[in-house]
């Protein structure tokens, strides 16, 4: 497997798993501060010019984090990534897909990309101040889903993942103070030794 990546992206949590998973796997950098989501190289293998990019052992390409995340599971079900159990199994889908979908695509894509959701350049502030609304609103619900838990749905499972990457962005990149069950589930996720290869790996050990 290859993992096509950028150092403190979205990516991140997929590199996790991939080190919980401790199969062999490559690491292939793809710069977004160089553009290099665009280059035609990276084109051909994903059109849609975004990391996490999972290129499978038969050569066929994976996208989307859910996805890649859900097939990972899937296949090594020695590390119950994802609940056995229907309810627990669910709650772990529901959070992965509030954490993408809603806090990283729609609160901090607002935060850091405004142009995407405005043109024009005066209305960004307020774009920003509507994305930070999206992602603190996120933080408190995934906070209140912690509650009494040491991880989202109960044992570890592919929702920390994803919530370990948007907690990294907020502690880490924002220095951000994360609500008290995100920042212990930060703590916890960190001394993880499988997130410690992913920091160490892509540079962030310092930052996180
Ligand atoms: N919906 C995608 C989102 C992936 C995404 O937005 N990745 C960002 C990095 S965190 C990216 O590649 N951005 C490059 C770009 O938009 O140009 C997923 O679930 O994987």
């Amino acid at each position: 497997m290859k993992l096509y990546y950028s150092p403190g992206s979205c990516a991140l949590g997929i590199h996790v798993l991939l080190e919980e998973i401790g199969k062999p796997y490559q690491l292939q950098k793809i710069d977004l501060q160089k553009q290099e989501q665009y280059a035609p190289d990276f084109i051909k293998i994903n059109p849609k010019s975004k990391v996490p990019t999972l290129e499978r052992d038969d050569g066929s390409v994976l996208t989307e984090f859910p996805a890649i995340a859900t097939w990972l599971a899937r296949n090594n079900p020695d590390k119950a990534l994802l609940p056995s159990e229907a309810e627990a199994e669910v709650r772990a889908f529901e959070a992965m897909d509030y954490v993408v979908a809603t806090m990283h695509m729609q609160g901090f894509s607002r935060m850091f990309r405004p142009v995407n959701f405005a043109p024009s350049e005066s209305d960004h502030d307020k774009v920003k101040a509507r994305g930070r609304e999206i992602f603190d609103k996120g933080l408190a619900l995934m906070n209140k889903a912690l509650e009494g838990k040491d991880y989202v749905a109960g044992k570890f499972s592919v929702a920390d993942a994803a919530l370990f990457y948007v907690e990294f962005w907020a502690a880490g990149r924002m220095k951000m103070e994360l609500p008290k069950n995100c920042a212990a589930h930060y703590e916890r996720m960190k001394s993880r030794p499988a997130v410690k290869r992913a920091l160490e790996q892509e540079g962030l050990a310092a930052a996180a």
